[in-house]
């Protein structure tokens, strides 16, 4: 007799509605509510972006809803049933794995809608999702990482050859800047992977876009009066400007999605910052639903279940 195994699509999650900005900072603050003036900035962000103001909640299901697909393709209806797990709104990854339990789900793998591993981000997910599915008495594998997967790594390059076609005649003086959400320093006293599978993920996709002129650089650095890993994006792109380079490709390969740390930190912020100094600034399609990620998503969830047996 075959059971379901169950699928925890974890992913960061955003409010509701500029409502739930407050709530969902707050938790994001490990319960500390954020200052007035932190409140309106973020605020003030969500209203900025282009297409919806939190289209990252859109994104998710349809990752969810796709991956879904994708599995029943390749293994056959039933086999996996996914449910989604949220790091800071709901669903949250406890309301995922209580799901599961609720449907009888006795094995199940939990993926996070980011690449590359890091204790501090895919790390505390992970956490949250094995000790609530302790208390169900569900078995739970993790599956860490995808970062070098040759799915993601072909989708990838794919859109950094589309947005260099962009730059037109300006093609061969482009730099391709990639980038990921920085976190604080003490990360590096942790012997994390973070920064080496970021390092990893963009030289291969650099290599299969045939890219030698490319760089890494950190963004989204929070404001906790802690140093962040540097160097920021806005201090990299000051810094090529000073070099003279004129045509900058953004590479956000640590984020699979178009949401907040994209289309404002990047798209508006980084890009005003550029053309600010003469630099003009493009930024790669993000995957979202894109059917290679799904492969890669699938293929890393069915091979780590049957890795089991
Ligand atoms: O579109 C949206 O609504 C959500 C966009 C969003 C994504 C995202 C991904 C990552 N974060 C990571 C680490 C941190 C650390 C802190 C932190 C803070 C914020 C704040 C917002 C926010 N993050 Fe986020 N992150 C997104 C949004 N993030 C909003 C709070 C205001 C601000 O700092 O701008 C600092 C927490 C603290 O104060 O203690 C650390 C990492 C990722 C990428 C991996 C992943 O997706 O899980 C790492 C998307």
């Amino acid at each position: 007799e075959s059971k379901a195994i169950g699928v925890l699509v974890m992913s960061y999650g955003t409010p509701e509605s500029l409502d739930g900005v407050e709530a969902y900072y707050t938790h994001i603050r490990r319960g500390n509510p954020p200052s007035a003036q932190q409140l309106e900035d973020l605020t003030r962000r969500y209203r900025s972006i282009v297409g919806g103001v939190f289209p990252l909640r859109e994104n998710t299901n349809g990752q969810a809803a796709a991956l879904q697909r994708t599995l029943d393709e390749r293994a056959g209806y039933g086999a996996y049933v996914c449910y989604q797990g949220l790091k800071h709104a709901a669903p949250y990854i406890e309301d995922g794995v209580a799901a599961m339990a609720a449907d009888g789900i006795e094995e199940a793998i939990g993926i996070v809608l980011t690449p590359q591993y890091s204790a501090m981000s895919v790390g505390g997910y992970m956490k949250r999702a094995q000790e609530e599915a302790a208390k169900h008495g569900i078995t739970l594998m993790d599956v860490q990482e995808y970062h070098l997967h040759p799915e993601l790594i072909d989708a990838l390059s794919r859109r950094v050859i589309e947005g260099l076609d962009r730059f037109g005649e300006k093609r061969s003086d482009t730099l391709v800047l990639f980038s990921a959400h920085s976190l604080p320093a003490k990360v590096l006293e942790m012997n994390d992977p973070y920064a080496d599978q970021l390092l990893a993920t963009s030289h291969a996709v650099a290599e299969a876009a045939g890219v030698e002129n490319w760089q890494f650089t950190w963004q989204s650095a929070g404001q906790t009066g802690q140093p962040w890993l540097g160097p920021d994006i806005l201090e990299t792109l000051g810094r090529l400007s000073d070099e003279g380079v004129k045509s900058v490709l953004a590479a956000p390969v640590g984020f699979v999605s178009d949401h907040l740390e994209v289309l404002y930190d990047i798209d508006i912020e980084a890009r005003k910052f550029a053309e600010e100094r003469g630099i003009r600034l493009e930024r790669i399609r993000m995957l979202n639903d894109d059917p290679q990620y799904m492969a890669a998503l699938a293929d890393s969830v069915i091979g780590m279940a049957n890795g089991r047996a």
